[in-house]
């Protein structure tokens, strides 16, 4: 069985992080996400969350494509969690090509091209300024 793991906050779940999680499970058949928890998100990240670990995690094994959601709280945890995990390939999006490239020593890295034009901060803003239906054009 090869299994494939990926980080993140995954905050407002939107198709872009959908988009990515649908391409690591094609890569292998298990899919651990490995979801930052508040703590790690605000001191590490500066990134205050809508939804709350619990919340986002509940969000995330609704996907078809995720077979376990486990807490990221560390930046340093990556190596172990290869390790114990018994992980095959490693995915992120490539807004962090590179920055993993250590784990090369452990498992396949693979960097995927992030989906355009959507993120939660641009969520965040657009609904700030009111602009509601997204496909309203500017
Ligand atoms: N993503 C994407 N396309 C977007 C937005 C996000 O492919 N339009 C991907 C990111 O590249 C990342 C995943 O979806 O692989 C989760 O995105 P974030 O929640 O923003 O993750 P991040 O805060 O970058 O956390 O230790 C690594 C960090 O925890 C990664």
């Amino acid at each position: 069985m090869k299994k494939v793991i990926t980080y993140g906050t995954f905050d407002l779940l939107h198709y872009g992080h959908v988009n990515l999680l649908e391409r690591a499970k094609k890569m292998g058949d298990y899919l651990i996400v490995v979801l930052s928890t508040d703590e790690f998100n605000w001191k590490e990240k500066q990134k205050k969350c809508y939804f709350t670990y619990e919340e986002r995690k509940r969000l995330l094994e609704a996907i078809r494509y995720v077979d376990l959601v486990i807490p990221e709280e560390s930046w340093e945890q990556k190596i172990s969690d290869v390790q114990e995990y018994k992980i095959d390939t490693f995915v992120i999006g490539d807004d962090w090509e590179g920055k993993f490239d250590f784990l090369k020593e452990y498992c396949e890295v693979v960097y995927l091209p992030r989906t355009p034009e959507i993120s939660t901060t641009q969520i965040k803003k657009d609904l700030k300024n009111n602009e509601i239906d997204k496909k309203s054009g500017k």
